[in-house]
C-alpha cells in the first residue's frame, strides 16, 4: 500500500477547531426574529461553511434582497455574533485538535487554517491558538468562497506545498467539495454531509498514523491493483 506523502495540514475553523455554529445560529435567529423571517436550527445546518452573504441568501430562500438592506442585516448579525465570541476561551477547543496540532508540529508539518469566516482571527485569538499556525486564511483572503477551492489553494501556496501534499479537515459539504476540486486530500469531520471525503472521522481525536492509513486506503480504492 502506498502511503501519500503529507507535508501540510489545513484546518477549517467552525466545526473542526471549535464549534461556533451554535453562535452563528443564535445570532442569525435573533436577526431573523426581528425581521419576522422564519428560521430554524434545521435551516442553520445549510449555512455550515458558507459565507456570510450566501448564508443570508439561504435564509431568504433565494428571494432578492436590496443591497443596502442586506448589508445592514449582515452587520447586525455580526454584532450579535461577536458578542458571543467574547465568551470563547481555550476550553472551547474541540477535543483532540490541540494534540493533533502538537503531533504535526513535532513532525515538521506545515499548519494552516482555512475558514470562510471573517472572524477567524478573533476566534483563534480567543482560543489562544494563533501561534500554532504558519498561515491563516479567512473570509478576507479570496473572492470566491467554498465550494470554490480558492481559499485552500491560497493557503497551500503560502505554505509552499502542492495540494496533493496537504490534508484538509472539514465539517461541511461545501468545504469537502472545495478541497476535492482543488486536488487536496479531504477528511470529513463529524456526522453531517461529508460522506464523499477521502475519509470520515467522527471527531478530531485522531493521530497522524490513522490519517495516513485512511488516506492510503482511499488511494488504493482509486487505483486498484
Ligand atoms: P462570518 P468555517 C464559516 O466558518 C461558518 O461555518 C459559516 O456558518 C459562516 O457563515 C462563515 O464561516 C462566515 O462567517 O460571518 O464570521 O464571516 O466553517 O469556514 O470556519
Ligand atoms: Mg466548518
Amino acid at each position: 500500500m502506498t502511503t501519500p506523502v503529507i507535508r501540510a495540514l489545513i484546518f477549517d475553523l467552525d466545526g473542526v477547531i471549535t464549534d461556533t455554529a451554535e453562535y452563528h445560529y443564535l445570532a442569525w435567529k435573533r436577526m431573523a426574529d426581528e425581521e419576522n423571517i422564519p428560521f430554524t436550527r434545521e435551516d442553520n445546518e445549510a449555512l455550515r461553511g458558507v459565507s456570510r452573504r450566501e448564508s443570508l441568501n439561504r435564509i431568504f430562500k433565494g428571494a432578492p434582497i436590496e443591497e443596502s438592506y442586506a448589508e445592514r442585516l449582515m452587520q447586525r448579525k455580526n454584532e450579535y455574533y461577536q458578542a458571543y465570541l467574547n465568551t470563547i476561551t481555550p476550553a472551547d477547543r474541540l477535543p483532540g485538535v490541540a494534540e493533533l496540532l502538537e503531533e504535526a508540529r513535532n513532525e515538521g508539518l506545515r499548519l494552516a487554517v482555512a475558514s470562510a469566516s471573517r472572524n477567524a482571527r478573533m476566534v483563534l485569538e480567543r482560543l489562544e491558538m494563533t501561534e500554532y499556525f504558519d498561515v491563516i486564511g479567512d473570509g478576507y483572503c479570496v473572492v470566491n468562497t467554498k465550494p470554490a477551492p480558492d481559499l485552500f489553494i491560497w493557503v497551500a501556496g503560502r505554505m509552499n506545498v502542492y495540494p496533493g501534499e496537504a490534508v484538509v479537515f472539514e465539517d461541511a459539504e461545501a468545504g469537502i467539495d472545495a478541497a476535492l476540486a482543488g486536488g487536496f486530500w479531504a477528511v470529513g469531520v463529524g456526522s453531517s454531509a461529508v460522506t464523499h471525503a477521502h475519509m470520515v472521522i467522527p471527531n478530531m481525536r485522531v493521530t497522524l498514523a490513522q490519517i495516513r492509513e485512511g488516506l492510503a486506503q482511499a488511494a488504493e480504492r482509486k487505483i486498484p491493483g
